[in-house]
């Protein structure tokens, strides 16, 4: 496989204005008759006469031009594409495919799902499809008829508005779909089965009334009201805070149980991998109601950041997802804790991001090459692409970032577009210049902050040094600074914000937060007026992703865990403090843990002013994969034994605290989905974590009891994990009795798969293996094999790692099974192994061995062998 440069961009040779297709569906064999009306694109060099459409397992029955059935000696076919030899400026395309939907086991493209027909076609699954020129700069209009037996597909949708049904005197029936705005292939969806459907209607500021329509199979009717409250709510969102409203007369999201993504944006007809629509309190935790809240709005939002504008080319990506993150991590932060969603967008990115740009698959946000796109869908170009807008958005200021999109919308609604294009918005907006701020875009790498504070009494000045440092990463030895919004708060003794006053300023700015800016590799900045010396509040809210090594002492991190007026920064210094411990403990497990820790544990457990999401946040320790990004060679043995030991102590000291806060939040009443319901199970359920893994007596009854209880599934969850932490017959009569209740509740089996996968039991890849030949589990399942492979691979570190390879061993089995099978998602399984330089030399060559062994192996797909062939580079 070659890769793809963004520096080879053309424009197409051709357009295509008008699409028409008719589907003959079925799961054997679907027939696809596709009508495309395309002209030369007079933006475009004139090539070499031939035209190149894209096509992958295809079988061509017949082709025309302007109704002239070619003959063989007229067009090629290879296995990527039809060639056409000399064609007209402007002509009528027909193609006939015939494509076997049933044995797509790849997810791209038609597929059946279950008893459901469906397809996904980001990025270049149209493909499958039909003959294309399947890019994201083709834009057309389609209309497209679908016919299939009526029984077995009794619903049949596609994009936009329905415009004709007919009954069919062989027991089909068809429905044609007209969609009438331009849109990509990738955008383009059709479903077939048989489905119940959840109605609903919104109407939008302007007064138009919108059908809103959530079909799901039928058995799951009762587990979409969250998905169409969720959907409701986000269409309100985005017309007050975005000033967009939706554009055709219907809205629908379809839920199928095999999806390789979350959910597809697909115009006017999203598709969704039904764990981000179905819910019910019994079956979904907390965590999947705000999974499905966000989702849903994330797949609204794109109509607008992806749909109505879209991307040129696959580099773009980030155009629409960054912006699209960055859209509906602000729905979440409005309708919920904006400092408890800035935590957990936070861990997050430390967690998978930072990573990910430390290692050797590190690409900036807008990337130069790919060989498969699929691995581009990344943390980087979704999380840290969402991190460039918002901090254009902080350097701009609310009302002339809100100018700035309006720009945007306006200046590009239609066409597909680049992430300069976007730049260049927010500087028409503004009239700010930033050309040094697009290194964003243009370089890998997380930049690090070294931040020394001085006070001169004298004076009444405090000055703060800084200076960038960007650490080289794949393809690019050498950075230049980037243009960094640093967001910083000074506090006086008695815990208030002190006035951010620079010096030459003629007058004190208001108290608060105020932004820096960081240009160059080396800045000093002084604070006057300031009669003591003020303890710095740095990064406030996470101003920018990067990394920052500041002089601050425990004793300053408590006193801004304790008073800081910014939530994210008062869980932040929390953050430092256990992880210093944490790291301490790891080097010395004689390490003393202080009497002032637990007490401002003890102090912030017990704040019942407090907002008790944002208490669990501060007082969750920071998880052990995270805390390994945090060494220069990982001990997983030793963060797993530190982290047991602090968890016990804390368990211990605190334990009537601990009690205390578990019964104060307790509940028995019904359900609610709100954030102070929410926060009060996280409190509660966090408190029962610290006494189990103490060993607690009382914690343990606890711990059944609320299991029995059974009340929703957040609390049952977060029992049973802790059970199945535990090990033993208790916590495997528990499972059992877990896996009768649900049989057949396919989301919940998967919460069941993963709860032991995760659990870091010494057995737990014994137990793993053991699983994977239980008749619930299925590789064609991508949610299945997340749940119990994945979550092996990527939370149950100390277990995955096991000195003796066998971790790794079991991974690359998994990868070269799924490889023929589902490309996109083995590739993906294998990322814990690409870290592999920072472990030991022993691990290290086992990891390596098994990723030469991957390597070895003939007919690998291009999207294992970019993640390999990286990974080894
Ligand atoms: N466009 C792929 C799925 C998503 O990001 O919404
Ligand atoms: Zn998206």
């Amino acid at each position: 496989p070659h890769p793809i440069h963004l520096k080879d961009y053309r424009p197409p040779e051709f357009l295509i204005d008008r699409v028409e297709l008719r589907f003959e569906l079925d799961p054997e064999c679907t027939r696809v008759e596709a009508r495309l009306a395309l002209r030369r694109n007079p933006a475009a060099t004139r090539g070499d006469g031939h035209l190149r459409l894209h096509g992958e397992h295809l079988k061509l029955t017949q082709v025309a031009i302007d109704g002239h059935v070619l003959t063989p000696a007229e067009y090629r076919v290879d296995g990527e594409g039809l060639t056409l030899h000399r064609v007209p400026d402007r002509f009528t395309l027909e193609t006939w495919v015939e494509i076997h939907p049933g044995l797509n086991t790849a997810l791209e493209g038609l597929y059946q799902s279950g008893d459901l027909l469906c397809t996904q076609c980001e990025a270049e699954g149209f493909r499958r499809i039909t003959y294309f020129l399947d890019r994201p700069d083709v834009m057309a209009r389609y209309t497209t008829t679908l016919i299939a037996d009526r029984t077995r597909f009794p619903v049949l949708l596609s994009n936009g508005n329905p415009v004709a049904r007919a009954e069919l005197p062989d027991g089909r029936h068809s429905v044609t779909w007209e969609d009438p705005f331009p849109k990509p292939s990738y955008l383009f969806a059709l479903v077939a089965g048989d489905l119940s459907v959840i109605e609903d209607g919104f109407v939008t500021a302007s007064g138009r009334n919108v059908k809103l329509q959530i079909f799901v199979e039928p058995h799951n009717l009762d587990k979409g009201a969250h998905a169409m409250r969720s959907l409701k709510k986000a269409m309100r969102w985005d017309e007050e805070r975005f000033g967009r409203e939706y554009d055709l007369d219907i809205y629908m999201i379809v839920a199928v149980s095999h999806f390789n993504m979350g959910a597809m944006e697909n115009k006017g007809l999203n598709v969704f991998n039904d764990k981000f629509v179905l819910a019910r309190p019994d079956t979904a935790t907390d965590a999947d109601f705000d999974g499905i809240e966000s989702v849903i709005a994330h797949e609204y939002f794109h109509n607008w950041t992806g749909n109505r504008i879209t991307c040129r080319d696959w580099f773009q990506l980030s155009l629409k997802e960054g912006f699209t993150v960055y859209r509906d991590q602000e729905f979440t932060s409005d309708v919920g804790s904006r400092a408890v969603k800035r935590i957990r967008d936070v861990r997050t990115l430390r967690a998978h991001q930072f990573p990910e740009d430390a290692g050797p698959l590190a690409h900036p946000v807008r990337p130069d090459s790919y060989i498969e796109i699929n691995n581009f869908y990344t943390t980087t170009v979704y999380d840290k692409g969402a991190e460039v807008v918002r901090m254009q958005a902080a350097l701009l200021g609310p009302e002339t970032f809100r100018r700035a999109t309006d720009l945007y919308f306006e200046r590009h609604d239609g066409q597909a577009v680049t992430t300069e294009d976007f730049v260049r918005c927010m500087e028409g907006a503004s009239g700010r210049d930033l050309t040094q701020f697009r290194r964003w875009y243009e370089q890998a790498g997380t930049p690090e902050l070294h931040i020394r504070g001085e006070y001169d009494a004298t004076a009444g000045a405090y000055t703060l040094s800084v200076c960038q440092q960007t650490p080289a990463t794949p393809g690019q030895p050498i950075k230049q600074p980037f243009h960094i919004p640093l967001a910083i708060g000074l506090l006086g003794a008695d815990g208030r914000d002190l006035p951010v006053w620079l010096a030459g300023e003629s007058a004190p700015p208001a108290l608060g937060t105020r932004l820096l800016e960081l240009t160059e590799p080396e800045h000093r900045f002084t604070f006057t007026g300031l009669s003591e010396r003020p303890v710095p509040s740095l990064l406030r809210g996470f101003s920018a992703p990067v990394r920052v090594h500041d002089d601050l002492s425990d004793a300053d991190r408590m006193f801004l865990m304790a008073h800081d007026s910014d939530g994210f920064n008062r869980w932040d210094a929390a953050q430092t403090l256990h992880e210093r411990l944490l790291l301490a403990l790891t080097n010395d497990v004689a390490h003393p843990i202080p009497e002032d820790y637990i007490a401002a544990c003890r102090r912030a457990l017990c704040d019942m002013s407090a907002d008790r999401a944002l208490l669990a946040e501060v007082l969750s320790l920071p998880s052990e994969t995270y805390l390994s990004d945090r060494m220069t060679v990982i001990d997983v043995d030793g963060l797993h034994r530190a982290h047991r030991q602090l968890t016990q102590h804390i368990g211990e000291r605190l334990r009537d605290d601990l009690l205390a806060v578990y019964h104060a939040n307790a509940e028995t009443g019904d359900y609610v989905f709100s954030p102070e319901a929410i926060g009060r199970r996280a409190l509660k359920n966090l408190a029962l974590a610290y006494l189990m893994r103490a060993g607690d007596e009382e914690g343990l009854a606890l711990c059944h009891a609320q299991l029995e209880a059974a009340h929703n599934m957040t609390d049952v969850m977060a029992a049973l994990r802790l059970l199945a932490e535990q090990g033993g017959a208790e916590a495997d009569a528990a499972l059992d009795a877990f896996h009768r209740r649900w049989a057949g509740e396919s989301l919940v089996l998967d919460k069941w798969f993963s709860v032991q996968a995760s659990a870091p039991r010494p057995d737990a890849l014994e137990r793993v293996m053991a699983l994977l030949k239980h008749p619930d589990y299925s590789a064609r399942n991508p949610n299945r094999v997340r749940a119990l492979v994945s979550t092996f691979s990527n939370v149950n570190q100390v277990r995955f790692h096991a000195a003796d390879g066998a971790g790794y061993h079991f991974l690359v089995d998994r990868v070269l099974e799924l490889d023929p099978v589902n490309p996109l998602l083995a590739a993906r399984l294998l990322k814990p192994l690409v870290r592999w330089r920072r472990f030991d030399s022993e691990r290290q060559t086992l990891m390596r061995a098994e990723l030469e062994r991957v390597l070895g192996r003939s007919e690998l797909s291009s999207d294992v062998f970019e993640v390999v062939s990286k990974a080894l580079a």
